[in-house]
């Protein structure tokens, strides 16, 4: 099998399977905008929509990583097999195959119900990389039950990372001043759950009380953001946290909302293809000069922008 034209088929196939390097393989070939990613995108589309996406996002150095690492143990101990997704994360996990070099390993490496791969985000600092929804799909169709995604919450990113997710946990920790300005920053609509990690640090208890009475001021509605303490360096608090997540998922199958999330994903994913494409067929429109042909006429004063740009859509 050449680096050029991959064997989607038995790579698929081998994710299936549970073979940590396809797996790799295919959310390199994302990664790289591989023109085989059309058909990874069919082959896998028959075997996603099982997984659980669950999205964790918080300020830098809140104990995203070490939550990660602490949840994983706890799904583990559920049977259930993970995929995790860092987007740039700057510190190390364990526990899981590397899929890929970016990622350093821990202590159980060797599990296969793990995959955990960093990606690097595009575009925009602290942004979810474009290619996060495909690399989703690729852990969801190797048969990942819940897949996490991190993602540092700077900006946008918080916000980004509700979209994809089922679930979203939004971490704060005492003395941060995290807590108000978590909800300031509209992150209270957001978060399905909230997290106060650093749990043994002091002023956890204002950090909660502020969170919970803040809640009390949120629209009503059928969900309310529980909020839960953690240590999460000390595996404390974290089997409450998958029991919240748990109570989100049903609650997201009996509500509709799940449903409903799901289709607004897709969308998305749509329109951001469908967009590309259109990009791509400018690009091949407008690359023989057209453009500028078009620019010296708008110089020239022989028509407008408006009338030029209707004219090169025309061509597409
Ligand atoms: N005291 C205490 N320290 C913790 C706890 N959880 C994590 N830490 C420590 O906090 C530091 C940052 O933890 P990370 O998990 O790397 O935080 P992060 O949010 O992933 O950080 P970035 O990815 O850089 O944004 C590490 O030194 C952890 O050991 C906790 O519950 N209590
Ligand atoms: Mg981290």
């Amino acid at each position: 099998m050449g680096r050029r034209t991959p064997d989607v088929g038995a790579l698929v196939a081998g994710a299936r399977d549970g073979d940590p390097r396809s797996v790799a393989r295919l959310i390199s070939l994302v990664e790289q905008e591989s023109p085989a990613l059309r058909e990874v995108a069919a082959a896998l589309a028959p075997h996603t929509g099982r997984a659980q996406v669950l999205g964790i996002t918080g300020p830098p150095g809140v104990g995203k990583s070490t939550t990660t690492t602490a949840l994983i143990r706890g799904l583990r101990e559920r049977d259930l097999r993970v995929g995790v997704l860092a987007v740039d994360p700057s510190s190390p996990f364990s526990g899981g195959a590397l899929l890929g070099d970016r990622v350093r390993m821990g202590d159980h490496a060797d599990d296969p119900g793990v995959f955990i791969r960093s990606m690097a985000s595009r575009g925009h600092l602290g942004g979810l990389s474009w290619a996060t929804p495909q690399a989703l799909r690729v852990l969801d169709g190797a048969g990942c039950d819940v897949v996490v995604v991190e993602t540092v919450g700077v900006g946008q990113s918080e916000l980004e990372v509700a979209s994809l997710a089922d679930t979203t946990l939004v971490l704060v920790a005492p003395g941060m001043g995290d807590g108000v300005q978590a909800a300031k920053a509209g992150i209270l609509e957001v978060a399905d759950v909230f997290v106060v990690n650093k749990a043994d640090r002091e002023g956890a208890d204002r950090t909660t009380r502020e969170l919970r009475s803040m809640l009390t001021m949120a629209p009503p509605s059928d969900w309310r953001a529980p909020v839960v303490r953690t240590v999460a360096s000390e595996g404390r608090g974290v089997d409450d946290v998958l029991a919240r997540v748990e109570e989100h998922r049903a609650w997201l199958a009996s509500s509709g909302e799940g449903d409903r999330r799901r289709r607004v994903r897709a969308a998305r994913e749509i329109e951001a293809i469908a967009v590309g494409e259109l990009r791509r067929r400018m690009g091949d429109v407008g690359g023989a000069g057209a453009v500028d042909a078009l620019a010296d006429r708008v110089v020239a004063g022989e028509c407008d922008p408006y009338a030029a740009a209707d004219e090169l859509v025309g061509r597409l």
